[in-house]
């Protein structure tokens, strides 16, 4: 990580010719924790249920998946809370800027136990033994006919019993409520100090890289998997986390 690396995200600020479609790069790597605290309404938060969650959730002797983990926070979460439990955390993430970061922040924790740090697309990791799996905003990411594959697979390698978090950017389930989180939304991200070209800039760039579904969908989807008590755990705005049991 370079010392001048800014911190702050300015990605947008400045009036692009065209907007690329978003990539996961080191522009992006280098600016990312502030860059999810000021467009995930909730993200902290979240990060903290999950860390304290785990500690009733993950088994000793088994699998902890962190899939499209970027810096690594949902794994250093459990970790944190789980240091007790002799377990296995592994950390996948298709970026080579996020898994450099992330496994140098990892390290530079020193705690134990060592979390295994991948690089790879989550679509080709295999899944076994696991009490937990955490795909924590990354399954918008995934085209949308590779998802029941990436969740069937997800499901066959919990344990009976095992937890699987899923956290998503919705859509609403009509037009109206849509307008309504929109607005909403928009002047979350105004009062975080991001300006109107920032805002609509980024929304171009994620249009055709960020799918969003509804609830109903990830909840009909997790149901086919075998997936028990579906439920939504979190909500802020229309950004959700849904939990469920094989
Ligand atoms: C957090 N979970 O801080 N394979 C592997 N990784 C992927 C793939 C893929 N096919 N597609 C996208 N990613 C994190 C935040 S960010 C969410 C997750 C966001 C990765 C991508 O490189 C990025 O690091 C992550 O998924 C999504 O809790 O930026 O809104």
């Amino acid at each position: 990580m370079k010392d001048n690396q800014p911190t702050i995200d300015r990605l947008y600020t400045k009036k692009l010719p065209s907007v690329d479609d978003f990539k996961f790069d080191d522009t992006v790597a280098g600016v990312f924790p502030d860059m999810l605290k000021r467009s995930i309404p909730g993200y902290s938060a979240l990060i903290n249920l999950i860390g304290t969650s785990s500690r009733v959730i993950v088994k000793p002797g088994t699998h902890v998946y962190d899939l499209g983990c970027s810096l690594g926070a949902v794994s250093a979460a459990v970790r944190n809370n789980c240091v007790d439990i002799n377990y296995h955390g592994i950390a996948v993430d298709n970026s080579e800027a996020m898994i450099k970061r992330c496994q140098s922040l990892l390290d530079h924790e020193n705690s134990e136990p060592k979390i295994e740090v991948v690089c790879n697309d989550i679509r080709n990791v295999k899944i076994k033994n696991a009490s937990l799996v955490v795909l924590n905003f990354t399954l918008q990411f995934i085209p949308i006919e590779d998802r029941a594959a990436l969740l069937n697979k997800i499901a066959n390698g919990l344990n009976p019993g095992g937890f699987f978090i899923l956290s998503e950017k919705i859509i609403s389930e009509n037009t109206e409520e849509q307008e309504k989180i929109d607005l909403l939304y928009e002047n979350f991200k105004r009062v975080n100090g991001y300006s109107e070209l920032e805002i609509s800039q980024k929304r171009e760039a994620l249009e055709n890289v960020l799918i969003p579904e509804t609830f109903t969908a990830h909840k009909e989807r997790l149901e086919v998997c075998g997936l028990k008590n579906v439920q939504k755990w979190f909500q802020v705005l229309n950004f959700v986390s849904i939990i469920a049991q094989k």
